[in-house]
């Protein structure tokens, strides 16, 4: 007896495709879809899924990953094949056709496979909302924003993200888009530069020489020449290493709240990138579980139709108990759960500690040195808030 129940009136939808979890970036490849199996297997565990509307969600079509990438990217994303490329002229020169084929984003098996099983999820959790079939939707093979128009890039080939926003746009005016992986949202927050009706806030480590993508300082705010409507519509918080959960909550309520009082957006997508996670293999940052599934608890607070996205995420049983503790919040039985993870979960020793919620010393031993003063904090806060003097809803 899991005492998981349905709330009435109120519908949140999960989508997955188990045939997208088994596909492999290559051996030492940081990225591993598997997290999403094991991440399910959790959720489940817990018995989540009497709770929610559970869909197997489907490859998008062509022309739905048209609406964002250009057909000559989506026509070789089809065609090219993980063997080894014949050594021809035009495979020696080291500019790869598109980014694809470097060791960021290999050439896989079933490469297209997976790219449109991530695009579908994404699509029918939009549609989901537009339809008004459920609340909170929430697509964790989701979440890959640093593909662009007509390239792959950081481990993403195909913007779910952008392809849903694009579905959202169809029926609302306004959507905002909050991005709290450890990277930058650099591929959203480029596919929506000229719009006014899209506005990008992206937490991240900011180190541009050191830290993918190196993008997204915090006075780039869209480009600010021409009478371009999109201007002061993307925001940035660049951050540095070991930001702690109080220093998140802190500026996640404080930057959050003050876009959604001024932007007025209709719908909330929410990349919940797992890798600003203590203990990421790729992450700088100090959150915990509790203090990243916050920020799903304040979007969901705000009482707006939302999309819950997965994103980066490199240690996998992090990645497992966040998505887990954020689909609980989203079902609201975040309380009712046991901090002690079921006795019946597969992988049970994938996890090394019993609980949903390990210590700073259980996760890392010695926690990475903070190097975010509260005085920088205050600062960004403050440049944020006058950006928003431009904004009007
Ligand atoms: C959303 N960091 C994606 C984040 C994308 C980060 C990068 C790696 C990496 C790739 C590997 C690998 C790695 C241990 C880490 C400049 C380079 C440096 C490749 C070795 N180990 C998301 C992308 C980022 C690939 N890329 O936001 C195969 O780290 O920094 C870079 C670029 C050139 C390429 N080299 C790294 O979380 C989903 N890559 C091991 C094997
Ligand atoms: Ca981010
Ligand atoms: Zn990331």
């Amino acid at each position: 007896e899991s005492g998981i129940t349905r709330p009435k009136g109120y519908n949140v939808s999960f989508h997955c495709n188990p045939d997208m979890e088994k596909h492999h970036f290559g051996m030492t490849h940081p990225m591993k879809p598997w997290r999403l199996t094991l991440s399910k297997s959790l959720i489940y565990s817990y018995g989540m899924s009497f709770a929610m509307d559970n869909y197997i969600s489907r490859a998008a079509t062509y022309e739905e990953l048209a609406s964002f990438h250009s057909t000559d990217y989506l026509d070789f994303l089809g065609t090219v094949l993980p063997e080894p490329v014949p050594r021809d002229l035009e495979n020696q020169n080291p500019d790869l056709k598109f980014n694809l084929g470097g060791s960021d984003c290999p050439l896989f098996d079933g490469l297209y496979d997976y790219c449109s099983l991530s695009a579908g999820g994404a699509l029918d959790a939009a549609r989901k909302i537009t339809s008004k079939q459920s609340d909170i939707a929430i697509a964790w093979g989701g979440g890959l924003h640093h593909a662009k128009k007509a390239e792959a890039s950081g481990f993403c080939y195909i913007n779910d993200i952008v392809i849903a926003i694009l579905e959202l746009l169809r029926f609302y005016p306004r959507v905002l888009y909050i991005d709290i992986d450890v990277h930058h949202g650099d591929g959203v927050e480029e596919a929506f530069f000229s719009t006014d009706r899209v506005m990008t806030v992206s937490f991240h480590k900011y180190d541009p020489h050191n830290f993918f993508p190196g993008t997204g300082a915090l006075d780039d705010n869209g480009p600010k020449n021409e009478h371009n409507p999109g201007a002061h519509h993307a925001v940035n918080v660049p951050l540095n290493d070991g930001i702690t959960d109080e220093q998140y909550d802190m500026l996640f309520n404080s930057i959050i709240g003050k876009i959604v009082e001024k932007f007025r957006p209709s719908a909330i997508a929410l990349q919940c990138g797992a890798d600003s996670l203590a203990g990421d293999r790729l992450g700088r940052f100090n959150l915990q579980v509790q203090g990243h599934g916050a920020c799903v608890e304040f979007c969901k607070k705000v009482g707006l139709p939302l999309i819950l996205f997965g994103g980066g995420g490199y240690t996998p049983r992090n990645v497992a108990r966040a998505w887990t503790y954020e689909t609980s919040i989203a079902v609201g039985c975040q309380d009712n759960i046991s901090p002690v993870l079921p006795q019946h979960t597969p992988w049970r020793e994938q996890f090394r500690q019993d609980t949903l919620f390990p210590t700073l010393e259980q996760i890392l031993g010695e926690p990475r040195q903070n190097r975010n003063p509260q005085k920088r904090l205050q600062e960004i806060v403050q440049h944020i808030s006058e950006q928003l003097r431009f904004v009007q809803a």
